[in-house]
This record gives C-alpha cells, structure tokens and sequence, in this order.
C-alpha cells in the first residue's frame, strides 16, 4: 500500500509563571483626615463606601491594613498615586507595597 505517514503531532505546552502579586499597605499616621484617606481609596482602588471604610478603619486601629493585592508594576504604581494624593493636599499619607509569600 502507499500510505503516507505524517508527522507525530506533538502539542507544545510552555511553562508559564505566574507573576507573583505585590501587597498595597496603608499605614496609619495622626493627620491625614479619615475622609480624605476614604476618598483616596475609592478612587484609586475602585472600592465602594464600605470598603473604604473598613480599610481605613483597619489601617486606623492596627496601624497597617492591606488595601489589594496586584502585579509588581500595577501595585507600585498605585501606591505612588496614593500617596501622592495625599502629598499633594499637604498629608502624610502613605501607602507601600511588598511582594506576597
Ligand atoms: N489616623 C487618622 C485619623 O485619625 C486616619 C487615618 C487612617 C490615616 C488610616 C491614615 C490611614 N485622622
């Protein structure tokens, strides 16, 4: 018989990492207003009134409170918005990032 054979199908699955997330901390301090510290994180995180609130009323009572989690450019950029925020109406307010576990 003439059969042709054809080539072996082989699927190539490549290794993806997945990037590993980077935490956004609030940290508390004296002087910014709660409001102000809400507003900051309504905007920038995209979390409603209650949200806002617990995340702030956390950061307030604890002294750091995890805002969100999210890729190392991503997290950085909006810490630095944050805080620039606050700098920007003359608070100290301040927001960090660390890479998770
Ligand atoms: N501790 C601030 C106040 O009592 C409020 C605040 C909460 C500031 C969380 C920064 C972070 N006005």
């Amino acid at each position: 018989m003439s059969e042709i054979d054809t080539p072996p199908v082989t699927k190539v699955r490549p290794k993806t990492e997945r990037p590993k997330l980077h935490k956004v901390i609030l940290i508390n301090d004296d002087f910014t207003p709660r409001e102000f510290v809400t507003a900051v994180l309504k905007a920038e995180f995209r979390v409603n009134a209650d949200t806002a609130n617990q995340i702030m009323m956390t950061a307030h009572r604890k002294g750091v409170c995890v805002v969100a989690v999210f890729t190392k450019d991503v997290a950085e950029t909006k810490a630095t918005r944050a805080t620039d925020a606050g700098r920007n109406a003359g608070y100290p307010l301040l927001f960090t990032t660390e890479p998770e576990e």
